[in-house]
């Protein structure tokens, strides 16, 4: 799904800033029709942000059920001829929309845009009521997937409890910018690229869907340097572009070239236009190396989470620029969207930061609870839990992730789940299926991310993936407080998993939680000196594996989780701060990353 942008046939309003807000507590708001009138509320809120840390009120925090949403947006007589489009960034995690009452549709899944055509809702010349009804409840047909249990409370009163295997807090409201955007009848839905190059020469395959394309309009391409110059020129819907003396787009030494695709009718009016970023380059696995442009590539850096202060997973362009000059300072080349597809506008920065990134879809939690008698998982790949209409979820949220960020030249790799219980007979024919699918939609190598419970060899489904991502805590959550222990297993471990699937490893996540400005000698857990110890003896042991291809520490930042007796105010695994300050470890990464590691 493209990005909307304003140009001269294009018109967009950004329709953030405060909405007016209701937590629908006794959930009533469907039942009595609130989107047929004014929401009766004084109550704001600012979109995009998760409305739950803004509110003083732990009713509302912890709300679980449906919040309303109601803007009143100016459409001008001069957009009368226009397609009229609403699109919203995320809504977490089910958004129902209405224009002046009428429903123009809903969209399940927390993490990725929706939009709708409502040219035949709009009131030209008027203001126009928008209204945005949000839940955030979870079910096993649903990623993340959860489960909501209607409970009697001690207080008397009937309780939703959402209960949910994923270690991180469910923010929930509108996360990402809402737009009204226009088109013309006849206007560019679709573009799919990709590159290739032969020494000097760069080439871009693209593909263009155009809605209400007559035979007599005719489309016009210019590829543009980043100086704005023309350096070649194409036509028709489908077609091979050749860039003489090609710069390509490397890790952190982006290039980018602009495309501009123009749609004109017989008599050269301009229909639409669409400037699309491009960066030359290639992506292949071959003989365990991760090639970006044919030259192996190791991933130094982090699984990161849409996680501050106040805003919860709301979209800030200051703390996400923040980050990215943290990656920069830190020497880092790459991070995971773990555990969902973050914000279009992140892939923006990295596309121009020269940061890669493994794309993941929100397929978190797909894992048992410990069950106290038998010392092992509960399964979940069950008829009653992850069952064929997850699986339907699954794909569709795959295809919709792909469709949105298919043409970032950040975007290197899929990771199609994270710890999922895939030692269970049932997860094969799930993943085999779930893999089939994303390969008939994108060439790119698909990635695995297995939990450590999963031993040596017991995966059913990393077979049918191209990179084997590990998450590895020997020396905090096994062999307690035993780095020396926990590296010694690490590195049988890590041979182990080499020799049972034959494929490139990335340690996805490794860390300890941490608690800023506390200090022990010897090292003790939660400790500054204990993650530097703990990051140090983990090095050793992937320098001397060439099958590992790479590092992501876990976690960037610390972020919120729910509340528990496991957590202490939230993850603390961060390398930096949630307010984003280094700790010690920082500066141990900062040197490490600035060598060349491998290659
Ligand atoms: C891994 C999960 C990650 C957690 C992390 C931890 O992938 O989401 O936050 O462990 O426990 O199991 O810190």
């Amino acid at each position: 799904m493209l990005y909307p942008q304003e140009n001269e046939v294009r018109n967009l309003k950004k329709i953030n800033e405060l909405w007016k807000f209701k937590v629908d507590f006794e959930d009533e708001g469907i039942k009595n029709k609130w989107y047929l009138k004014e929401l009766d509320t004084k109550d704001l809120m600012p979109v995009p942000s998760s409305y739950n840390d803004i509110s003083v009120d732990a009713k509302v925090r912890d709300h679980i059920g449906n919040v309303w949403y109601e803007k009143e947006v100016f459409i001008p007589n001069s957009w009368k001829k226009e397609r009229i489009v609403i699109r919203v960034g995320s809504a977490s995690h089910l958004g129902i929309i209405w224009i002046n009452g009428e429903k123009v549709g809903e969209h399940q899944g927390g993490f990725l845009p929706f939009e709708y055509d409502i040219t035949e809702n709009i009131k030209f010349g008027r203001s126009n009521r928008i209204t945005i009804c949000v839940n955030n409840e979870l079910s096993w047909q649903t990623l993340p997937p959860g489960n909501v249990k209607i409970k009697k409370s001690y207080t008397g009163k009937v309780k939703k409890e959402l209960t949910y295997q994923h270690d991180f807090f469910n923010y929930s409201g509108i996360h990402r910018p809402v737009y009204i955007y226009t088109t013309q009848n006849t206007y560019i839905e679709d573009i799919t690229i990709d590159t290739d190059f032969n020494e000097k020469i760069g080439y871009i395959n693209y593909e263009l869907e155009i809605i209400n394309l007559k035979e007599e309009d005719h489309i016009e391409i210019e590829i543009l340097n980043e100086k704005n110059e023309i350096v070649a020129l194409s036509k028709g819907l489908k077609n091979q572009i050749k860039i003489e003396n090609v710069i390509l787009w490397k890790p952190l030494k982006a290039y980018l070239y602009k495309m501009n695709i123009k749609v004109l009718d017989k008599n050269s009016e301009l229909l639409d236009n669409y400037l699309l970023n491009v960066g030359i380059r290639t992506i292949k696995v071959k003989n365990n190396k991760f090639l970006i442009n044919n030259e192996p590539f190791y991933f130094k850096g982090f699984g990161k989470h849409e996680d501050m202060d106040i805003k919860g997973k709301g979209l800030d362009l200051a703390v996400s620029m923040r980050d990215f000059h943290l990656l920069n300072w830190i020497n880092a080349n790459s991070f995971r969207t773990s555990h969902y597809p973050y914000a279009e506008e992140i892939y923006d920065l990295a596309d121009k930061f020269g940061i890669v990134v493994i794309d993941e879809v929100p397929a978190v939690g797909m894992l048992g609870q410990a069950v106290p008698a038998i010392g092992e998982l509960d399964g979940v790949f069950t008829q009653d839990k992850i069952n064929e209409k997850t699986l339907e979820v699954h794909i569709n949220t795959v295809k919709e992730m792909i469709k949105r960020d298919k043409n970032h030249p950040c975007v290197v790799m899929w990771s199609l789940s994270n710890e999922a219980s895939t030692t269970e007979p049932n997860a094969e024919p799930y993943f085999k299926k779930l893999v089939e699918e994303t390969r008939k939609l994108d060439s790119r190598p698909l990635i695995n991310v297995n939990i450590m419970l999963t031993e040596p060899g017991q995966c059913k489904v990393s077979k049918y993936f191209d990179v084997i991502g590990l998450n590895l805590y020997f020396g905090w959550y096994s062999e307690v407080g035993d780095i020396e222990e926990g590296s010694a297993r690490l590195k049988i471990w890590l041979e182990d998993w080499y020799k049972a699937e034959n494929k490139p490893i990335i340690i996805t996540e490794y860390g300890v939680d941490t608690i800023a400005g506390l200090h022990k000698l010897p090292e003790s857990m939660f400790t500054e000196e204990y993650q530097k110890v703990f990051l140090e003896k983990y090095h050793e042991v992937y320098d001397e594996l060439s099958f590992v291809i790479g590092e992501h520490v876990w976690n960037f930042a610390d972020f919120a989780t729910k509340q528990g007796i496991v957590r202490v105010d939230g993850n603390k695994k961060g390398i930096f701060t949630r307010q984003r300050q280094p700790k010690s470890a920082a500066f141990l990464l900062k040197e490490r990353w600035k060598r060349k590691i491998k290659y």
